[in-house]
């Protein structure tokens, strides 16, 4: 059908002919570019999970979109564009706007779910991300919560319940109900994997205080782990957990004081949907006086290298997946 997502997808040449071959391929999102880091960090941490993705072993592709079309791989000068693009103008495209993205001109940024989407359409297998969206605070209601239940749980769920791709992240954001976002995560058949500690990574902290639901000793273990999911069919992804490097860490109750302090805020200042997202990872940016941009900017690039590594060992089994 015109204007079938195939159709829409405009994959670098660098990517295809890496495709083609059985190499390795990572895609990296665009919405932490646009709306979840400040201008110059953001496109420091694009080029510098490009570069880690190559060191690595792999080709990176970073997904956005722009006058109709669904980009599989951005030149630097595409990068740069999108990071500097006027506040604003740039959509946030997730599974239930991607449409709207493609029939407006100008840029759109894909979040993980609208990433997972065209990456999957695009022949890639793995990808990385910083923290995957899940369960807002609030989103249910409950104890100690005079408001209704808001709902506000990410499209990201959704789709890595239903698109079979590895994700590496450094967990659920913290800004996040964590624990209510691994209880999704289960139901609807999503394993949930710590690479290299017993703790689920906490995004910008080491540790988010749960306990991940599996673990697995390194890269390689993880690898392997993802190779046998994949290899079932089940249609879902797995989403491998990376701690943040410990040298830029958020101590653990920092960062989970700064995401509750910043959550009662938005909700004081009626902030809600798309918006939510970027909002608190601004205001706990400024917080924490950067500090939490350091420990994020360092955990996307550390994802992509880990990524990197991930998708090498699954494209030497060549056919495996
Ligand atoms: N990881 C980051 N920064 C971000 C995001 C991930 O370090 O800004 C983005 C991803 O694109 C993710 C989105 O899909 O936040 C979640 O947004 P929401 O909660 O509105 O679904
Ligand atoms: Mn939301």
């Amino acid at each position: 059908m015109t204007g079938s997502l195939a159709d829409r997808l405009s994959i670098r040449p660098e990517v295809a002919a890496a495709l083609a071959a059985g190499r390795p391929v990572v895609a990296l999102e665009s919405t932490l570019i646009s709306h979840g880091l400040p201008y110059p960090q953001n496109v420091e941490v694009a080029r510098a999970s490009e570069a880690a993705v190559r060191e690595s072993g792999a080709t990176p592709a970073t997904v956005a979109i722009r006058d109709g079309r669904v980009l599989v791989g951005l030149g630097d000068e595409e990068l740069e564009a999108l990071g500097t693009a006027a506040p604003g103008t740039v959509l946030k495209a997730a599974r239930p706007s991607l449409s709207a993205a493609l029939t407006r001109a100008g840029w759109s940024a894909t979040t993980v779910s609208a990433t997972m989407i065209a990456a999957y359409a695009a022949g890639i297998r793995v990808f990385a991300t910083g923290g995957i969206g899940g369960v807002h605070r609030g989103a249910l209601g409950g104890p100690g919560t005079t408001e209704p239940p808001t709902f506000d749980i990410s499209s990201d769920l959704e789709e890595l319940a239903r698109t079979p791709m590895v994700v590496v992240c450094a967990g659920p954001k913290a800004i996040l109900d964590v624990r209510a976002t691994l209880e999704v995560l289960e139901t609807r058949g999503v394993p949930v994997v710590a690479v290299g500690q017993e703790d689920l990574p906490g995004f910008t902290a080491r540790s988010s205080g749960i306990r991940a639901p599996w673990n697995v000793a390194d890269p390689a273990a993880a690898a392997g782990l993802a190779r046998a999911h994949l290899a079932l069919g089940l249609g879902g992804g797995i989403v491998l957990c990376v701690p943040v490097p410990a040298d830029v860490a958020l101590p653990d109750d920092v960062a989970r004081q700064v995401a509750e302090r910043a959550a009662i805020e938005a909700d004081a200042a009626g902030v809600h949907g798309p918006a939510l997202t970027p909002w608190l990872l601004a205001r706990i940016a400024g917080l924490t006086d950067g500090a939490s941009v350091r420990a994020n900017t360092a955990l996307i690039v550390n994802d992509a290298r880990v990524a990197g590594l991930v998708a090498a060992l699954l494209a030497d089994e060549a056919g495996a997946i």
